[in-house]
């Protein structure tokens, strides 16, 4: 590999540099940009070096804050940022950064500091098996020999960050190596890692997905986030709209063809999994978001086309009848070719399309519906179309929340491809203000102008709350919206909440998933200088939302109280209300008092993939909570 000498680019007074300064000038010579963490011993010097060399450094409030918003920055960039964390604790933190971004497949660099190898095993300050730790969250995780060993090791961590399936990886820097002075010269610089080498898929195979996908009734393209990474927009696109297919964006694969796209049938995602006879997954991997690929959600005899980068991907869950191994750009480019040799078209006038089409506009009927409710406190639905309305066409949405989340993706639209980020594969609570950082530090840097638009769960936004201070700091362009029913799914309202008070001491008679009803959010951010809005109609928010937007000097907060007891809409859905009814009936809750079941069919209804768990819950938790106040009542006669 070839090495440059970097005496003339390290700072080394007297011919001498530190430990610190090798760590940072070797990250800058990978072209990282951007750094997040929290300072102390032993890392304060690492982040004052890479300021010195050019690197942004943004101070967080937490080390998993910290995490989220550096792989928040690989998801968008394609290039790794940094995670800075102190020894011990600091570095505990940033497990679950760092678990989240693997999960994702988000490049990610942590450089942890460690305690000084000659206490090793003495109970040293912070002292922790921090390497070993980090094998399970990461794709490489190591402890350079020397300083001089520094900025090999940060070339392989971030080239392993990149290259095959991305994930995070961890540098152990231990204390005594951040203010050793070496020599400047016997330190070498391992040059820049190559982009990712682009790997493109047998040609039997892509000609054999051809023929499947020529031979479908009922074809499928489903969007992955993979697609969104590999900037694989346009050829996706063409292919859409050449063969006339219907496609589905995941969560996070949403705006990689914009959601107003006439091909996508978002609004009929049951309908299009459970019918489609062929489905070509473009980095999007057969887990729980896209319920294992199995029955009853598919046909059993669905043929997919799995196209992903990772190998060991191909076949989990299903035996796909195609696999098609490579860059998810480069392989759909080779799909077009087979397509350009012998052109073919879905018909648009099929009963597939038909079916599609009718089941989007009935439910896109439904949310209208939902919508144009005018009785307060405002459902989810009355909120997000309010927002959808004066959403820019191109900012970033951040969510979070579980119904904020799920309702809020289907009504707000993506129109640009990675201008989406939420909870993702791992459904990790906590990601959002780490990730709306990230996002508004890219923008500011390269779509001047650019919003970022976080929309939070109340529960969700309490992960992270502290955030905000570093949004103020910053003067980050992010406007802030907490969708407030009083707690984690639902909630209740002020009375309610006194009367279950008037029953004994919180801890034995709250609900669990009651949070403090009517909390002041917004007062979160007016004590850091940040403007707050506390709304209660539709005519509060829209004016919340056009101020907010319109101010371009401080970030915003929209505290947004809606019907604590608001859900998502109803659907018929049988396979979800026949598994909601086994489980319910198989593990009856603790408080249920006897009842027959309860045939309200919209605690069975799921549309996306929170769908069926959370009808789950919702059942559950009115369940438990008027059996156990039935239960309170009884005694309290
Ligand atoms: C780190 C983490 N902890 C806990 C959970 C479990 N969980 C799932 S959604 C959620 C919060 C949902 O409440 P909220 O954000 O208020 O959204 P709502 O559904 O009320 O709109 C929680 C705590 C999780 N997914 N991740
Ligand atoms: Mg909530």
């Amino acid at each position: 590999m070839s090495e440059s000498n970097s005496a003339e680019r390290s700072d080394g007074t007297d011919g001498q540099v530190s430990g610190a300064t090798v760590v940072a000038q070797a990250l800058k010579t990978q072209n990282v940009e951007y750094m997040f963490g929290i300072v102390g011993i032993p890392v304060t010097e690492i982040a004052v070096a890479a300021q010195q060399l050019g690197i942004r450094y943004v101070g967080m409030r937490n080390e998993q804050a910290a995490c989220y918003a550096a792989s928040a920055v690989g998801y968008l960039t394609g290039r790794p940022g940094v995670c800075l964390v102190v020894s011990g604790p600091g570095l505990v933190h940033a497990l679950g950064g760092m678990a989240n971004a693997n999960m994702n497949c988000w490049p990610l660099i942590v450089i942890g500091g460690s305690s000084e190898r000659s206490q090793e095993t003495m109970g040293a300050f912070q002292e922790f098996p921090q390497v070993e730790a980090c094998r399970l969250y990461s794709k490489f995780s190591a402890r350079p020999s020397s300083i001089e060993a520094i900025p090999t090791v940060i070339e392989k961590a971030v080239r392993s960050s990149i290259y095959g399936r991305p994930g995070a990886c961890y540098v152990d820097i231990p204390a005594d190596f951040v203010n050793l002075q070496v020599n400047v010269n016997s330190v070498k610089y391992t040059e820049c890692c190559m982009p990712p080498p682009v790997s493109m898929a047998e040609t039997s195979a892509v000609y054999k997905a051809a023929s499947v996908l020529r031979n479908a009734k009922q074809p499928l393209l489903i969007i992955g986030k993979g697609a969104a990474y590999a900037h694989a927009e346009e050829g996706i696109r063409k292919l859409v709209e050449r063969c006339q297919l219907p496609f589905l964006p995941t969560p996070m694969g949403k705006g990689v063809i914009p959601d107003n796209h006439p091909n996508c049938v978002a609004a009929a995602r049951s309908r299009a999994l459970q019918f489609a006879d062929v489905i070509v997954l473009f980095g999007a991997r057969l887990n729980w978001i896209l319920h294992f690929g199995l029955p009853p959600r598919y046909q059993p005899d669905v043929k997919f086309i799995q196209v992903d980068i990772c190998a060991e991907e191909l076949g989990n869950n299903v035996r796909p009848a195609v696999t098609l191994l490579g860059d998810i750009n480069a392989v759909t480019k080779q799909l077009l070719e087979q397509f350009d040799k012998t052109p073919w078209q879905y018909p648009l006038e099929s009963k597939w399309w038909k079916t599609l089409r009718e089941k989007m506009k009935s439910n896109e009927a439904a949310s209208k519906e939902l919508a144009s409710q005018k009785s307060l406190p405002m459902n989810y639905y009355t909120v997000f179309y309010h927002v959808q309305e004066q959403l820019p066409k191109d900012c970033i949405v951040v969510s979070e929340g579980a119904n904020t989340m799920d309702i809020g993706r289907t009504v707000l639209q993506n129109y640009l491809p990675r201008h989406r980020l939420d909870a993702g594969t791992f459904g990790t609570m906590g990601v959002g203000l780490g990730f709306a950082i990230a996002a508004a530090l890219v923008a500011k840097d390269r779509n001047p102008g650019q919003r970022v638009i976080c929309v939070e769960g109340d529960s969700a936004f309490g992960f992270s709350g502290m955030e905000v201070e570093t949004i103020c700091r910053y003067n980050l362009p992010i406007v802030l919206l907490v969708v407030n029913n009083n707690g984690i799914y639902q909630g209740f309202d002020t009375a309610t909440w006194k009367d279950i008070l008037k029953f004994g001491d919180a801890t034995a008679v709250a609900p669990p998933m009651c949070l403090l009803p009517n909390s002041h959010y917004e007062q979160v951010i007016t004590a850091f200088g940040g403007k707050g809005y506390f709304v209660q109609t539709p005519k509060e928010l829209q004016e919340s939302l056009r101020q907010s937007l319109a101010d371009t000097t401080k970030p915003s907060l929209i505290n947004i109280m809606i019907e604590p007891q608001a859900m998502r809409k109803a659907q018929v859905n049988v396979v979800a209300k026949q598994k909601a009814e086994m489980h319910l009936y198989s593990h009856p809750p603790k408080y249920l008092p006897n009842r027959t079941p309860c045939n309200s069919e919209s605690f069975f209804e799921a549309i996306s993939e929170f769908g069926t768990f959370i009808c789950l819950f919702n059942e559950y938790l009115l369940r438990n909570v008027l059996g156990m106040l039935c239960q309170v009542l009884r005694i309290a006669w």
